[in-house]
């Protein structure tokens, strides 16, 4: 089933919605957004260079780091009063990258999370499980008013709690199950390890998955896994959380909902737009939020774009599945860590070094990060609890500023390796295979 009208539009009604959406979209944020507005005319242009979509390369970009900068509401176009919702992402220091929405951004977002559940095959019968954390994190509120939206029945589950999160799907009949798809596996086995068969016990038929990145391989795992149809979906806090883009069942991309997001690629070194198939960053102009307009975010996401038919009838263009990021941004349960962050932290203790090095690894599906932190002068090694404090210490700041749990290690004074280049503070395992922490 196709939820709305604007999924099946001809290539030049779908430009005619950018060109008005892009005219209205910069006049809103130049008589609004004094930053912006400097910005252009530092470029020297005003919205009425743009004329249309063509134009767009001229624009000036915008980046994570300009939402710093007005931290935490300077790029609004709205008055606080206006905003009914605040969520939050990481930011690439302590600061959190904030983002607003007005009653209509909300209504947007449902909308948007609506079509994409519909083209993922949810329906009004369908019994919705939300694993992903509710909070700060668009995720979770994001799909939950979307599958509300088309009349499913939403079990808010949040994410954690495995053997119980198990139950009640059992016991609700839960047909779609909502999560990062590293979760999705974990959950399963959970399942098994509890006597619960993922596939005959349960009701569930698919899984909507997203916030981090996941391979075809690791789709067909969920997928035999569960016994379920595994869908993927692409979004950012910034853009307006889930709700960018999303697969259809025929599993070829995910299609962008076109009449609210202008998408390009570009070469992250040159900044030139790429041509169809091509595979670059992602760059995403809105053209319909209130709050929080972005021309030309760079989402530091690698992707490529294809306007080939779909079978599904769906007319909208398709974004391969993220290949990558061009900055150093990792994603650990899907939660979004810059090293900058956790560097912040570390470096505002007296009682460790500046140096340190940062491990990521897996347990069974899980991500762990490691954090080996070097301490500043040995007198520390000789009281085990002042030890154990100051690990505390460390932990409890990390959970606070990036709302993960990290495994931390003491190590001794000048025993970390020093660089003579670029130092090299951060080791991937996840990809390596078996169990990578006792
Ligand atoms: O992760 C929004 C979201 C939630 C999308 C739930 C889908 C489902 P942020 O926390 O701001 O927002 O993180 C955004 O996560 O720039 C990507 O690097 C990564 N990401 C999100 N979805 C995918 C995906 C949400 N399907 C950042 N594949 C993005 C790969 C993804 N990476």
């Amino acid at each position: 089933m196709i939820w709305a009208r604007e999924e099946i539009l001809t290539r030049s009604e779908i430009i005619n919605i950018q060109n008005k959406g892009l005219k209205d979209t910069l006049n809103r944020i130049y008589n609004n957004v004094p930053y912006y507005k400097e910005k252009m005319k530092a470029k020297k242009i005003t919205p009425k260079d743009i004329e249309t979509i063509i134009d767009l390369k001229n624009l000036p970009f915008t980046e994570k780091d300009d939402l710093r900068k007005n931290y935490p509401f300077g790029l609004f176009t709205v008055k606080k009063d206006e905003l009914i919702r605040i969520h939050a992402s990481s930011g690439t220091t302590g600061k959190p990258t904030v983002v607003g929405y007005t009653r209509k951004d909300l209504e947007t977002w449902s909308e948007l999370i609506a079509r994409l559940v519909t083209m993922a095959g949810a329906t009004q019968k369908d019994v919705a499980q939300i694993a992903f954390g509710y909070g700060l994190f668009t995720g979770a509120f994001g799909l939950h008013y979307g599958l509300e939206k088309i009349g499913a029945l939403v079990v808010p589950s949040s994410s954690g709690n495995t053997e119980k999160q198990i139950m009640l799907m059992k016991d609700f009949g839960t047909t779609i199950l909502v999560s990062t798809p590293s979760y999705a596996l974990h959950m399963a086995e959970v399942a098994k390890k509890i006597g619960v068969n993922p596939k005959e016990d349960l009701n569930l038929k698919m899984g909507l998955f997203g916030g981090e990145g996941s391979t075809e391989a690791m789709r067909n795992e969920i997928q035999n896994a569960w016994g379920i149809l595994a869908t993927e979906n692409y979004g950012m806090s910034e853009l307006i959380g889930p709700g960018v883009s999303g697969e259809c069942t025929h599993l070829c991309g995910m299609h962008i909902c076109e009449d609210h997001f202008i998408p390009e690629i570009i070469d992250p070194d040159t900044k030139e737009v790429l041509p169809e198939g091509e595979e670059g960053e992602l760059v995403i102009t809105t053209i319909t939020k209130e709050a929080l307009p972005l021309i030309r975010y760079r989402t530091k996401d690698i992707t490529s774009l294809t306007y080939e038919p779909c079978a599904c009838g769906r007319t909208t263009v398709r974004m391969a599945k993220i290949q990558g990021r061009t900055d150093d941004m990792l994603i650990v349960r899907g939660v979004n860590v810059f090293p900058s962050q956790i560097e912040d932290v570390l470096l505002k203790m007296k009682e460790i070094g500046p140096h340190y090095e940062i491990v990521l690894k897996k347990r069974g599906y899980l991500d762990f990060m490691e954090i080996k932190v070097e301490l500043a002068d040995e007198s520390l090694l000789e009281s085990y609890s002042a030890l154990e404090r100051l690990e505390k210490k460390i932990k409890h700041q990390l959970q606070v500023i990036l709302g993960v749990d990290a495994i931390i290690k003491l190590v001794e004074p000048k025993t970390l390796q020093r660089f003579v280049g670029k130092a090299k503070r951060i080791t991937d395992l996840r990809n390596e295979g078996g169990n990578q922490i006792g």
